[in-house]
């Protein structure tokens, strides 16, 4: 593996100056903001350090590759790299491939070995992305019949009827109907490790996957080592820009960047919803204007906590519910009890670490699946 540091203004900058060095399959190790340098740095705006890896295998084959097709396929990269940054609307940018149904599957396929490439070398990172286990989400969770749903948003697992008891659970199922507007811009708040990050990349690579949209993400979760780079990570496997912003300024400058995109996920900073560290994200989600907000709790977390963690969280206004881990407990029984207490509407199951699979739209009938069958 050869690795590559790079320092540059902006992450975008930096991802560009690695792939240029790295070639495109250059992976995305490491992601820092730079303190400033000396007396001077006080005047000067922030840098970033990236470091990138790429498989020396890429680079055997990279002289090989010098050919026509090897160049023009760089200088496409580099003009979409150029219009990326610039938020264009170039021929290159406007015409994107997630447009034209004949190119999603070669898209998808695309995605698909950036993940398993992205899996092979760095079976480290703190990334969402762990490989499925053999025979394909064993710990998924079933339906009634004990068979895997499946994680297909076109065509959920048929459950039993409804079960008795779900009286006081919303479903935010009526917002996916075609006729509703599709949100423009998604932001995910919730307590630490709750999985928004991870649903957020689950949902963005639908959105640019099976919806063709073309997608933006920007995180304001510079806190958490690591964070960045999970998120940058995501980025560069779907091919999409990335924005980082420290503060609410920042955000909706970096907004305004991403304005030619169809939908924009927003990534936050997890906070414990005791003390005032949810008072902190009022201004992000203030700026962001966020038409779904969606309060990200775990099944595993005791249906008390969650409960007291929605509460702290209301001063954000979410109107989605996203519980995820529910492959990680048997009692789904908690789902209803948090869903009922916050009256806010279920939208998503977070059912496993796979992006973008393990996610199922939350319907009544799937819940209903879910407790009729004992927790599988
Ligand atoms: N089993 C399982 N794990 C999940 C699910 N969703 C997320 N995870 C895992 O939970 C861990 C935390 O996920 P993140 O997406 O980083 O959580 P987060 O809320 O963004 O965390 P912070 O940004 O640190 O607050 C990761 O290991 C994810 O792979 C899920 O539905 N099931
Ligand atoms: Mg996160």
């Amino acid at each position: 593996m050869r690795i590559k540091r790079v320092e540059a203004d902006t992450v975008a900058e930096a991802l560009r100056e690695l792939r240029r060095e790295l070639g495109e399959h250059a992976l995305i190790l490491h992601t820092r903001q730079l303190p400033p340098r000396g007396v001077t740095g006080w005047f000067r705006s922030a840098r970033v350090e990236v470091l990138g890896a790429v498989d020396e295998p890429e680079l055997l084959r990279a002289p090989a590759a010098r050919s026509d097709a090897g160049a023009s396929a760089f200088a496409r990269m580099q003009q979409e790299a150029a219009a990326r940054l610039q938020g264009a609307t170039s021929a290159g940018v406007g015409a994107e491939p997630a447009r034209a149904p004949a190119s999603r599957e070669a898209q998808r396929q695309a995605v698909a070995e950036r993940l398993a490439r992205f899996r092979a070398v760095t079976p480290t990172l703190p990334l969402g992305t762990t490989p499925a286990p053999a025979g394909r989400r064993d710990g998924a969770v079933r339906d009634a019949g004990g068979r895997p749903t499946g994680g297909d948003t076109a065509t959920p697992a048929p459950g039993p009827p409804v079960e008795a008891g779900l009286g006081g659970v919303r479903f935010a199922g009526d917002a996916r109907d075609p006729g509703v507007r599709p949100a423009r811009r998604v932001a995910f708040v919730g307590p630490t490790g709750a999985g928004k990050t991870t649903t957020l990349a689950k949902l963005a690579a639908r959105a640019q996957l099976d919806e063709g949209r073309r997608v933006g993400l920007v995180t304001i979760d510079t806190y958490r080592i690591g964070a960045v780079p999970q998120l940058a990570a995501y980025a560069e496997i779907l091919r999409v820009p990335l924005e980082v912003a420290h503060t609410a300024e920042e955000l909706a400058r970096a907004l305004g960047r991403l304005a030619d995109r169809e939908v924009v996920f927003i990534d936050t900073i997890g906070r414990s919803p005791l003390g005032g560290g949810v008072d902190a994200l009022v201004p992000f989600l203030a700026v962001a204007s966020a038409d779904e907000v969606h309060l990200v709790l775990a099944a595993t977390t005791r249906p008390a906590d969650s409960i007291r963690a929605a509460a702290s969280f209301a001063r954000l206004a979410p109107n989605r519910l996203v519980i995820t881990k529910l492959d990680e407990t048997e009692d789904h029984s908690a789902v209803v009890e948090v869903a009922r207490a916050t009256g806010l509407p279920l939208a998503w199951f977070g059912v496993g670490q796979e992006v973008p699979d393990d996610l199922e739209p939350a319907t009544a009938e799937r819940l209903g699946g879910l407790l009729a069958g004992g927790g599988r």
